[in-house]
């Protein structure tokens, strides 16, 4: 009797970049190797764990402490938090898609070169007694010399709905105290530290104690500049009107038990999003994409 495994590689396998292994019981992941870059994405949560474009270091971080469980989000990678971004009470965090399993609905090799996979999720029972609405989301993962992740909801039900989102991308850095976001200067952020007080940014973004920001009404690409490690990273989107930006800092990461001591001076999160005021409504029939393009520089 084949396993969803040999199920997954006899349909999708592709000999020498693409072969599928399991991180932990239930937990199918895609491994693709490719002479542009190595990947790794869970089918839990669609979630792209890891990225290394071809004679660079890995681009996304992932703690040591990971937790790799069914039903449990893995701390780094790039977790979909859909169908809204943030806490609502008596409701997962960040939705309820990073969690479930998502169907694998098309995996190529293109023109290029990248490998090209298609991931969805519909809604179910279970979907419905959290959010009464009836969706498909997809997520497109491009994985070549840049990573495209593409985020299509659509409304497939009979009334509008409206979802807040986020492509909540954790990069790595050499050192936070001298590792600076460029392109948010002057766009207004609530601060999540503060109590979600408003905000403007004067400057980039510099970190010295926990961070977490929405950055709201900008369609601007951000700049990761590692200073240590001299390499930028660039984050360009589509879709969407907010970025998040989050490090955890000394004292939120010790309440993390998916996250080592210290992990979080090589790590931060910069994430495309629509969040806080810029929630959007899909329309009966319509349908929305989100998209994140990441680059080293
Ligand atoms: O995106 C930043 C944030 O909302 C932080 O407040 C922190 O909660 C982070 O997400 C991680 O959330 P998680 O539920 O994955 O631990």
């Amino acid at each position: 009797m084949p396993t969803p495994l040999d199920t997954l590689n006899a349909s999708f396998g592709l000999p020498g970049t693409l072969h599928f292994d399991e991180a932990a019981p239930g937990l199918p992941v895609a491994h693709i190797t490719t002479p542009l870059a190595s990947a790794s994405i869970a089918l839990q949560g669609a979630q792209v764990l890891t990225w290394q474009p071809t004679g660079q270091q890995p681009v996304l971080w992932v703690s040591k402490a990971a937790i790799f469980e069914e039903g449990k989000p893995v701390r780094g990678g790039v977790p979909v938090c859909w169908p809204w971004f943030g806490a609502v009470p008596g409701k997962p965090m960040h939705g309820f898609v990073r969690t479930r399993l998502w169907q694998l609905r098309g995996a190529e090799l293109d023109a290029p070169g990248q490998v090209v996979l298609r991931l969805g999720i519909g809604d179910d029972v279970a979907t419905h007694s959290l959010w009464d609405h009836a969706f498909d989301l997809e997520l497109t993962v491009t994985v070549g010399s840049t990573l495209t992740l593409a985020l299509t909801t659509r409304n497939t039900g009979t009334q509008a709905f409206e979802i807040t989102q986020a492509l909540h991308t954790y990069l790595c850095t050499t050192e936070i105290t001298q590792t600076t976001v460029q392109g948010l200067d002057a766009c207004h952020y609530l601060d999540k530290v503060q109590d979600f007080a408003p905000c403007q940014q004067s400057g980039a973004v510099t970190f010295q104690s926990e961070t977490d920001r929405i950055y709201t009404d900008t369609t601007a690409d951000s700049l990761i500049v590692d200073a240590a490690g001299g390499r930028n990273l660039r984050i360009a989107k589509q879709g969407s009107a907010s970025t998040v930006v989050w490090n955890p800092w000394t004292d939120k990461e010790k309440t993390m038990a998916d996250m080592a001591c210290g992990e979080y001076r090589q790590m931060l999160c910069v994430e495309t999003c629509n969040a806080g005021p810029d929630a959007v409504s899909i329309p009966a029939g319509g349908a929305h994409t989100l998209v994140a393009i990441i680059s080293v520089e």
